[in-house]
């Protein structure tokens, strides 16, 4: 870790206690109530998820074994259970919410579809049985490659129906990135569609995976493509078929296959500091729990709820909030298609009062980018259904919290701020609205039954306040991920090597205020938050290089008030440095480049073209110079070791 990143900065005394108008009808209404929570799961863990999981889950056959830590860190949850995940997510519900809502879907250019418990059943059983008449079975891989549609939901759960396990990929991903993960999960069969609304325009989905299945992907067997904007777009005869033809011929009696707790339900690719993504494996049971627990805790989640969180299903946040843990509680969930600002900047105020959205979950990258366009804009829809609101992604800036606090919820919702990762499955440290008193910027305490520590390099406790460390989980959880999808030595290395297969390491650096609140200082590794999405900074070099005219290039994160973290890349070219004028051309080249190789997300913000890089003695790049450079700092590291020391005004872009 970066000594940099040790001191905080931040000071906010802020302190916002919960209303006594949400109390009084909360879930958990008080603090002791949550502490009688937090006490069963201190004195029993294994016997207070137990008693969660009994109460939360319907099982086919229940579960003897709680905890399993014979193997570690490869910890196992009810593994002599058994259920089904989508049963858990819609048959359950038929008896007493066939009618309810289920999904209210808005579509970019407007149009609105609802789907009722019945009907989403109905849809999901038919296609699982479309999956099984493609000769998709149990333990099979599936890649979604979808836009924001109900379907991408509709897939997901006819998946986990059948005991296939799937994994989406964002669609904002390029062909390239999409044939990386289809090969690494060995996916037999993609779900795509002719294209998505986004900013107006068609994102071309299925022109990018045909160039994807053209380059590889041999293990795909059919492809199956949704018509959403009825675009034409080349099929490949007996590879490809429509969705909705497939769909037309399904009988709509589809039994779940009762899979144990263990049986995988979904990969989900997340970027590493080093090398290709990583396929985080997620379990039934112990995720399914850690999604319930959560919507319940953490969102209040109420039969009357309108629940909107903006994420993609691409994201994680979209799996556990858009996906799993609202359908598993039974509740109505808004699902949108495109951006934010389209056709302007009142598009999400707007479908919060066309919907009565009575709790709304997004990123703070989103919030900032709101923020901007001032306080009018919100003031003219009427948002006083709205009750709760949320942020995750990454640390929401004081300011952006306030603004969301007076000007979105009107000074009466609390606000969670809900700190977790891919890899956590579900919410881990935070606020229970009804209980804690809330500090803008701060994800506060962790959840029941999660054991969150801030420790320093030789894994003890941190105890002065406000003192930085490695955030760590210090036993298992429920919703943790099993492994890394086909390498289990990643797993190991990425998460349990540093302090040992007793402490889950979570990659953030955070801090412990005076009363404990938990603060989140950023990444400890090569990883960039860029719009609450996380990228390699190892990724984005790979594609630079990858580029013909390209020798070497470094990426290294910096501030960025919209994006939470801008990306900027130096870079060495093969010939000589460009002159100025002539490098904005090969700029916009490179930034095409790599929206191509990975997706727009991760084209760099600026690209300073250099002669050389800072490097160690060993010969690694020196990061942390580059970091500090960026920033446009004042440089304190030893630079005795540079090459010329003439570089440093190339590198800090003044030449
Ligand atoms: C859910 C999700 C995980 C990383 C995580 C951390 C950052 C997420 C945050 C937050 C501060 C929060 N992060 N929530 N940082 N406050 N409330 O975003 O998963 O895409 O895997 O990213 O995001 O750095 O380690 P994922």
């Amino acid at each position: 870790m970066n000594e940099e990143s040790i001191e905080s900065t931040l000071h906010e005394e802020r302190l916002f206690p919960p209303l006594a108008e949400f109390s009084a009808q909360a879930r958990i209404p008080d603090r002791a109530t949550l502490d009688s929570l937090a006490q069963a799961a201190n004195e029993d863990l294994e016997g207070f998820w137990a008693t969660q999981a009994c109460a939360e889950i319907t099982w086919h056959k229940p579960f003897k074994t709680v905890l399993d830590s014979t193997n570690p860190p490869h910890y196992q949850w009810f593994s002599d259970g058994e259920l089904n995940v989508s049963y858990n997510c819609l048959d359950r519900h038929l008896r007493e919410k066939a009618d309810k809502i289920a999904i209210i879907f808005e579509g970019e250019p407007g149009d609105i579809t609802t789907f009722t418990y019945h009907q989403l059943h109905q849809r999901v059983s038919r296609f699982a049985n479309v999956l099984k008449a493609q000769g998709v079975t149990e333990g099979d891989r599936v890649v979604i490659y979808l836009p924001m549609v109900p379907e991408a939901v509709i897939a997901m759960l006819a998946c986990a129906r059948i005991g296939a396990i799937h994994s989406v990929v964002f669609g904002g991903f390029s062909a390239e990135s999409l044939k990386d993960r289809i090969e690494d999960a060995k996916a037999k069969l993609l779900i795509t569609a002719d294209g998505g609304h986004r900013g107006g325009r068609i994102v071309e989905l299925k022109a990018a995976a045909n160039r994807a299945l053209k380059e590889g992907c041999e293990s795909i067997q059919h492809v199956i493509v949704l018509q959403r904007t009825g675009h034409e777009v080349d099929m490949t005869e007996g590879r490809d078929l429509w969705w909705h033809e497939a769909e037309a011929k399904a009988d709509g009696n589809c039994e779940p296959v009762w899979l144990n707790a263990e049986h995988p339900l979904f990969l989900l690719y997340t970027s590493g500091s080093t090398g290709k993504p990583k396929g985080i494996q997620h379990a039934s049971g112990g995720y399914l729990l850690g999604a319930l627990t959560t919507m319940k805790w953490v969102f209040d989640i109420r039969d009357e709820d309108i629940f909107w969180c903006t994420a993609d299903v691409g994201w994680v946040t979209g799996h556990s909030y858009v996906a799993y843990g609202p359908l598993a509680a039974g509740a109505t969930i808004v699902m949108y298609e495109g951006t934010p600002t389209f056709p302007d900047p009142g598009r999400f105020w707007k479908i919060c009062q066309d919907h009565g959205v009575t709790i709304f979950y997004t990123a703070p990258t989103a919030i900032r980018a709101l923020m901007k366009y001032g306080d009018d804009i919100p003031a003219s829809y009427n948002l006083s259904q709205l009750r709760l609101l949320g942020t995750v992604g990454e640390p929401i800036n004081p300011e952006a919290w306030m603004w969301y606090h007076r000007v979105i919820g009107g000074e009466r919702c609390p606000i969670v701020d809900t700190w977790w990762q891919t890899e956590t499955g579900v919410h881990m440290i935070a606020p229970i609205p009804g209980a804690v008193p809330t500090k803008p910027g701060s994800c506060t305490l962790p959840l029941p039954g999660i054991n969150a520590a801030v420790v320093d390099e030789k894994g003890h406790p941190i105890t002065t306040p406000d003192r930085g460390g490695y955030l760590v989980i210090t036993k298992p959880w429920p919703s943790m991920l099993r492994t890394i999808w086909g390498d289990d030595q990643r797993y190991y290395d990425t998460y349990w090597s540093k302090f040992g297969s007793q402490y889950y390491l979570t990659g953030d650096s955070a801090r412990r205020d005076k009363d404990g609140y938990f603060w989140i200082m950023g990444r400890t590794d090569d990883v960039l938050n860029v719009s609450g999405h996380r990228l390699g900074t190892m990724e984005i070099e790979s594609a630079l290089v990858a580029y013909p005219k390209v020798a070497e290039a470094a990426v290294v994160g910096r501030p960025d008030d919209i994006k939470g973290e801008a990306i900027l890349a130096y870079v060495i070219l093969k010939g000589t440095r460009p002159t100025r004028g002539a490098d904005k051309t090969l700029t916009e080249e490179l930034r095409a480049w790599v929206g191509d190789q990975i997706g727009p997300i991760a084209k760099p913000d600026e690209i300073r073209f250099v002669d050389s890089l800072p490097k160690t003695r060993s010969g690694k790049i020196m990061r942390r110079l580059l970091r500090t450079i960026a920033r446009g700092e004042t440089i304190t590291q030893d630079t005795s070791t540079l090459e010329s020391e003439a570089i440093l005004p190339q590198l800090q872009g003044k030449e």
